[in-house]
Protein backbone atom coordinates (compact mmCIF):
# COMPACT_ATOMS: atom_id res chain seq x y z
CA UNK A 1 0.00 0.00 0.00
CA UNK A 2 1.07 3.82 -0.85
CA UNK A 3 1.35 5.89 1.24
CA UNK A 4 2.07 9.28 0.08
CA UNK A 5 1.79 12.72 1.70
CA UNK A 6 -0.88 15.08 -0.05
CA UNK A 7 1.32 17.44 -1.76
CA UNK A 8 0.33 21.16 -1.94
CA UNK A 9 2.29 21.44 -5.31
CA UNK A 10 4.42 19.33 -7.71
CA UNK A 11 7.31 20.52 -8.81
CA UNK A 12 8.49 19.46 -11.84
CA UNK A 13 11.65 20.59 -14.67
CA UNK A 14 10.36 23.28 -17.16
CA UNK A 15 12.58 22.51 -20.22
CA UNK A 16 12.03 18.88 -21.36
CA UNK A 17 9.57 15.99 -22.20
CA UNK A 18 10.82 14.72 -18.92
CA UNK A 19 9.51 16.93 -16.62
CA UNK A 20 5.93 17.17 -18.64
CA UNK A 21 5.42 13.85 -18.57
CA UNK A 22 6.47 12.95 -14.82
CA UNK A 23 4.99 16.54 -13.48
CA UNK A 24 1.31 15.49 -15.71
CA UNK A 25 1.27 11.82 -14.30
CA UNK A 26 2.35 13.02 -10.60
CA UNK A 27 -0.39 15.29 -10.97
CA UNK A 28 -2.99 12.53 -12.06
CA UNK A 29 -1.70 10.40 -9.22
CA UNK A 30 -2.84 12.98 -6.31
CA UNK A 31 -5.76 13.64 -8.28
CA UNK A 32 -6.27 9.72 -7.83
CA UNK A 33 -5.18 9.52 -4.39
CA UNK A 34 -6.62 12.88 -2.97
CA UNK A 35 -9.61 13.84 -4.96
CA UNK A 36 -8.33 16.96 -5.87
CA UNK A 37 -6.06 18.81 -8.95
CA UNK A 38 -2.91 19.59 -7.20
CA UNK A 39 -1.26 22.59 -8.82
CA UNK A 40 1.79 21.91 -10.80
CA UNK A 41 4.51 24.53 -11.07
CA UNK A 42 7.54 23.87 -13.20
CA UNK A 43 10.88 25.82 -12.76
CA UNK A 44 14.36 25.57 -15.70
CA UNK A 45 17.14 24.64 -13.05
CA UNK A 46 18.39 28.30 -11.77
CA UNK A 47 15.17 29.30 -10.86
CA UNK A 48 14.26 26.19 -8.93
CA UNK A 49 17.58 26.95 -7.35
CA UNK A 50 16.25 29.99 -5.91
CA UNK A 51 12.70 29.17 -5.18
CA UNK A 52 12.16 29.18 -1.55
CA UNK A 53 10.66 25.84 -0.53
CA UNK A 54 8.27 27.34 2.05
CA UNK A 55 5.46 24.59 1.40
CA UNK A 56 4.64 21.41 4.69
CA UNK A 57 4.09 18.74 1.85
CA UNK A 58 4.77 18.56 -2.19
CA UNK A 59 6.03 16.03 -4.79
CA UNK A 60 9.29 17.09 -6.82
CA UNK A 61 10.31 15.39 -10.10
CA UNK A 62 13.34 15.81 -12.30
CA UNK A 63 15.09 18.01 -10.53
CA UNK A 64 18.38 16.63 -8.52
CA UNK A 65 17.80 15.13 -4.92
CA UNK A 66 19.16 17.84 -2.56
CA UNK A 67 19.45 17.99 1.18
CA UNK A 68 16.72 21.10 0.63
CA UNK A 69 13.94 18.60 -0.94
CA UNK A 70 14.49 16.35 1.79
CA UNK A 71 11.82 16.75 4.25
CA UNK A 72 8.99 15.04 6.10
CA UNK A 73 5.76 14.80 3.67
CA UNK A 74 8.32 15.77 0.60
CA UNK A 75 8.55 13.05 -2.29
CA UNK A 76 11.09 13.22 -4.76
CA UNK A 77 10.40 11.21 -8.24
CA UNK A 78 14.16 11.67 -10.08
CA UNK A 79 16.84 10.16 -11.78
CA UNK A 80 20.05 12.51 -11.21
CA UNK A 81 22.77 11.05 -9.66
CA UNK A 82 22.73 12.23 -5.95
CA UNK A 83 25.03 11.57 -3.02
CA UNK A 84 22.43 12.69 -0.56
CA UNK A 85 20.86 9.78 1.42
CA UNK A 86 16.96 10.49 2.52
CA UNK A 87 16.83 11.10 5.77
CA UNK A 88 13.22 12.54 5.71
CA UNK A 89 11.59 12.46 2.28
CA UNK A 90 9.79 9.71 0.86
CA UNK A 91 12.42 9.06 -2.49
CA UNK A 92 11.77 7.40 -5.90
CA UNK A 93 14.92 7.25 -7.53
CA UNK A 94 16.38 5.28 -9.77
CA UNK A 95 19.26 6.55 -12.34
CA UNK A 96 18.89 4.19 -15.33
CA UNK A 97 15.04 4.90 -15.73
CA UNK A 98 13.57 8.57 -16.91
CA UNK A 99 11.59 10.72 -13.92
CA UNK A 100 8.56 9.93 -16.58
CA UNK A 101 8.75 6.13 -16.14
CA UNK A 102 9.61 6.68 -12.78
CA UNK A 103 6.48 8.37 -11.76
CA UNK A 104 4.53 5.93 -14.08
CA UNK A 105 5.70 3.16 -11.33
CA UNK A 106 3.69 5.00 -8.79
CA UNK A 107 1.03 5.51 -11.19
CA UNK A 108 0.31 1.33 -12.21
CA UNK A 109 0.92 0.91 -8.71
CA UNK A 110 -2.79 2.32 -8.18
CA UNK A 111 -3.75 0.66 -11.47
CA UNK A 112 -3.63 4.20 -13.49
CA UNK A 113 -1.65 2.86 -16.55
CA UNK A 114 -3.08 2.34 -19.87
CA UNK A 115 -1.63 1.60 -22.97
CA UNK A 116 -1.34 5.00 -24.38
CA UNK A 117 0.75 5.81 -20.92
CA UNK A 118 2.82 2.73 -21.85
CA UNK A 119 3.83 3.78 -25.18
CA UNK A 120 3.95 7.63 -24.34
CA UNK A 121 6.44 6.71 -21.53
CA UNK A 122 8.44 4.47 -23.29
CA UNK A 123 8.96 7.20 -26.29
CA UNK A 124 10.00 9.39 -23.08
CA UNK A 125 12.43 7.38 -21.43
CA UNK A 126 13.70 6.55 -24.94
CA UNK A 127 14.96 10.18 -25.77
CA UNK A 128 15.54 11.33 -22.41
CA UNK A 129 17.56 8.60 -21.85
CA UNK A 130 19.02 9.10 -25.19
CA UNK A 131 18.47 5.20 -26.28
CA UNK A 132 20.02 5.53 -29.55
CA UNK A 133 19.44 1.36 -30.33
CA UNK A 134 16.13 1.55 -29.65
CA UNK A 135 14.20 1.21 -32.82
CA UNK A 136 11.73 3.92 -31.88
CA UNK A 137 14.62 6.61 -31.35
CA UNK A 138 14.01 8.95 -34.15
CA UNK A 139 10.16 9.34 -33.28
CA UNK A 140 11.10 9.40 -29.76
CA UNK A 141 13.68 12.51 -30.63
CA UNK A 142 10.51 14.09 -32.23
CA UNK A 143 8.07 13.53 -28.99
CA UNK A 144 11.08 15.52 -27.36
CA UNK A 145 11.30 18.07 -29.96
CA UNK A 146 7.63 19.25 -29.10
CA UNK A 147 8.84 21.00 -26.01
CA UNK A 148 11.98 22.41 -27.19
CA UNK A 149 9.99 23.86 -29.67
CA UNK A 150 6.94 24.81 -28.89
CA UNK A 151 7.46 24.93 -25.10
CA UNK A 152 5.95 23.34 -21.98
CA UNK A 153 2.84 25.65 -21.23
CA UNK A 154 2.23 25.84 -24.96
CA UNK A 155 1.72 22.24 -25.29
CA UNK A 156 0.09 22.16 -21.56
CA UNK A 157 -2.08 24.54 -22.92
CA UNK A 158 -3.02 22.80 -26.42
CA UNK A 159 -3.41 19.19 -24.97
CA UNK A 160 -5.45 20.79 -21.85
CA UNK A 161 -3.28 18.88 -19.31
CA UNK A 162 -4.04 15.42 -21.08
CA UNK A 163 -0.94 13.32 -22.17
CA UNK A 164 -2.68 10.87 -24.08
CA UNK A 165 -3.23 13.50 -26.97
CA UNK A 166 0.58 13.66 -27.59
CA UNK A 167 0.38 10.72 -28.74
CA UNK A 168 0.31 10.77 -32.41
CA UNK A 169 -0.62 14.44 -32.11
CA UNK A 170 -0.61 16.10 -35.72
CA UNK A 171 2.28 18.39 -34.77
CA UNK A 172 4.38 15.00 -34.71
CA UNK A 173 4.73 15.31 -38.41
CA UNK A 174 5.79 18.97 -38.12
CA UNK A 175 8.97 17.14 -35.97
CA UNK A 176 9.47 14.62 -38.57
CA UNK A 177 10.20 16.96 -41.34
CA UNK A 178 12.50 19.50 -39.17
CA UNK A 179 13.95 16.01 -38.14
CA UNK A 180 14.63 15.13 -41.80
CA UNK A 181 14.93 18.94 -43.47
CA UNK A 182 16.47 21.26 -41.22
CA UNK A 183 18.77 18.59 -38.90
CA UNK A 184 21.10 17.56 -41.99
CA UNK A 185 21.64 21.37 -43.19
CA UNK A 186 21.90 22.42 -39.60
CA UNK A 187 24.89 19.56 -38.59
CA UNK A 188 26.65 20.48 -41.98
CA UNK A 189 26.70 25.01 -41.61
CA UNK A 190 27.37 24.13 -37.46
CA UNK A 191 30.32 21.72 -37.84
CA UNK A 192 31.51 25.07 -39.68
CA UNK A 193 31.22 27.12 -36.62
CA UNK A 194 32.64 25.87 -33.53
CA UNK A 195 34.51 28.48 -31.87
CA UNK A 196 36.82 28.29 -28.56
CA UNK A 197 35.23 29.37 -25.11
CA UNK A 198 38.16 27.71 -23.64
CA UNK A 199 41.06 24.79 -24.50
CA UNK A 200 38.14 22.04 -23.29
CA UNK A 201 34.91 23.89 -24.54
CA UNK A 202 33.50 24.57 -27.72
CA UNK A 203 30.63 27.19 -28.35
CA UNK A 204 28.47 25.73 -31.40
CA UNK A 205 26.41 28.19 -33.47
CA UNK A 206 23.38 27.08 -34.50
CA UNK A 207 21.07 28.51 -36.78
CA UNK A 208 18.43 25.71 -38.00
CA UNK A 209 17.99 22.00 -36.46
CA UNK A 210 17.52 20.61 -33.62
CA UNK A 211 20.63 21.55 -31.66
CA UNK A 212 20.24 18.64 -29.70
CA UNK A 213 21.09 15.95 -31.90
CA UNK A 214 23.15 18.24 -33.87
CA UNK A 215 25.47 18.92 -31.65
CA UNK A 216 25.47 14.97 -30.14
CA UNK A 217 26.33 14.02 -33.79
CA UNK A 218 29.59 16.23 -33.60
CA UNK A 219 30.67 14.62 -30.11
CA UNK A 220 29.68 11.13 -31.32
CA UNK A 221 31.60 11.74 -35.05
CA UNK A 222 34.86 13.34 -33.69
CA UNK A 223 33.84 16.26 -35.72
CA UNK A 224 35.62 18.59 -32.80
CA UNK A 225 38.27 18.37 -30.32
CA UNK A 226 36.30 20.18 -27.56
CA UNK A 227 35.19 17.97 -24.76
CA UNK A 228 32.66 20.09 -23.90
CA UNK A 229 30.08 22.13 -26.08
CA UNK A 230 28.15 24.67 -25.30
CA UNK A 231 25.03 26.22 -27.35
CA UNK A 232 23.30 29.29 -26.53
CA UNK A 233 19.22 30.31 -27.45
CA UNK A 234 17.31 32.74 -26.25
CA UNK A 235 13.84 32.09 -24.56
CA UNK A 236 11.55 34.59 -22.40
CA UNK A 237 13.99 37.26 -22.53
CA UNK A 238 17.22 35.36 -20.52
CA UNK A 239 20.54 33.58 -22.18
CA UNK A 240 19.91 29.62 -21.85
CA UNK A 241 22.99 27.62 -22.13
CA UNK A 242 23.24 24.23 -23.03
CA UNK A 243 26.42 22.26 -21.91
CA UNK A 244 27.34 18.67 -23.62
CA UNK A 245 29.82 16.04 -23.19
CA UNK A 246 30.68 12.32 -22.99
CA UNK A 247 33.57 12.78 -20.63
CA UNK A 248 30.74 13.86 -17.67
CA UNK A 249 32.19 17.35 -17.70
CA UNK A 250 28.89 19.15 -19.29
CA UNK A 251 27.15 19.18 -15.50
CA UNK A 252 30.96 20.42 -14.04
CA UNK A 253 30.58 23.24 -16.44
CA UNK A 254 26.71 24.13 -16.22
CA UNK A 255 27.17 23.78 -12.56
CA UNK A 256 29.75 26.93 -12.25
CA UNK A 257 26.72 29.14 -13.49
CA UNK A 258 23.84 27.61 -11.17
CA UNK A 259 22.79 25.30 -13.49
CA UNK A 260 22.32 21.76 -13.51
CA UNK A 261 21.38 18.66 -15.07
CA UNK A 262 23.07 15.36 -15.88
CA UNK A 263 26.70 14.47 -16.14
CA UNK A 264 26.61 14.80 -20.36
CA UNK A 265 23.63 17.05 -20.58
CA UNK A 266 23.29 20.14 -18.51
CA UNK A 267 21.97 23.63 -18.99
CA UNK A 268 21.92 26.77 -16.91
CA UNK A 269 20.54 30.30 -17.20
CA UNK A 270 22.79 32.96 -17.99
CA UNK A 271 23.16 35.89 -15.75
CA UNK A 272 20.10 38.84 -16.91
CA UNK A 273 23.49 41.25 -17.77
CA UNK A 274 23.49 39.12 -20.46
CA UNK A 275 21.36 40.19 -22.97
CA UNK A 276 22.26 38.64 -26.50
CA UNK A 277 23.87 35.61 -27.72
CA UNK A 278 26.91 38.13 -28.63
CA UNK A 279 26.91 38.42 -24.66
CA UNK A 280 26.29 35.17 -24.16
CA UNK A 281 29.98 33.96 -25.90
CA UNK A 282 31.67 36.63 -24.31
CA UNK A 283 30.46 35.88 -20.79
CA UNK A 284 31.39 32.12 -21.03
CA UNK A 285 34.56 33.83 -22.60
CA UNK A 286 35.51 35.45 -19.58
CA UNK A 287 33.84 33.16 -17.03
CA UNK A 288 35.62 30.11 -18.46
CA UNK A 289 38.38 31.13 -20.51
CA UNK A 290 40.05 34.77 -19.32
CA UNK A 291 43.47 34.15 -20.68
CA UNK A 292 44.03 37.95 -21.13
CA UNK A 293 47.72 39.32 -22.58
CA UNK A 294 47.93 42.59 -20.78
CA UNK A 295 47.06 43.18 -16.85
CA UNK A 296 44.86 46.17 -18.34
CA UNK A 297 42.72 43.63 -19.86
CA UNK A 298 42.88 41.18 -17.38
CA UNK A 299 41.66 44.11 -15.23
CA UNK A 300 38.33 45.01 -17.48
CA UNK A 301 37.42 40.90 -17.88
CA UNK A 302 37.46 41.29 -13.79
CA UNK A 303 35.61 44.55 -14.03
CA UNK A 304 33.01 42.77 -16.84
CA UNK A 305 32.60 40.08 -14.33
CA UNK A 306 32.00 41.95 -10.53
CA UNK A 307 29.36 43.90 -12.92
CA UNK A 308 27.72 40.82 -14.01
CA UNK A 309 28.11 38.78 -10.91
CA UNK A 310 26.57 42.30 -9.15
CA UNK A 311 23.56 42.61 -11.54
CA UNK A 312 23.02 38.86 -10.47
CA UNK A 313 22.70 39.90 -7.01
CA UNK A 314 20.70 42.72 -7.30
CA UNK A 315 18.08 40.15 -9.35
CA UNK A 316 18.13 38.24 -6.38
CA UNK A 317 16.49 40.96 -3.84
MN1 LIG B 1 14.86 13.92 -16.82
Amino acid sequence: MLTLPKPEVIFTHESDLDGFVAGLLLQRLAQHLFGETVPLQAYHYNLWKQRDLREKAAWVTDFTFEARVDKTDWLVVDHHVTDHKARAAHLHHDVNKSAGLLAYELCQSQGLGSPELERLVHLNNVADLFLENDPDFAVAGDYAGLVKIYQFWNLHTLVEGKLERLLNHPLLEVMAVKRRIEDPIGFEWSKKNISEISPTVGYVDTIVGNTNSIVHQLLESGATKYPVLVTLFRRSNAIFASFRSRNGDALKIATRFQGGGHGNASGAILPKSVRTIEDGVEFLRQSLGARRESAVGRETALNNLENLFASIELEKR
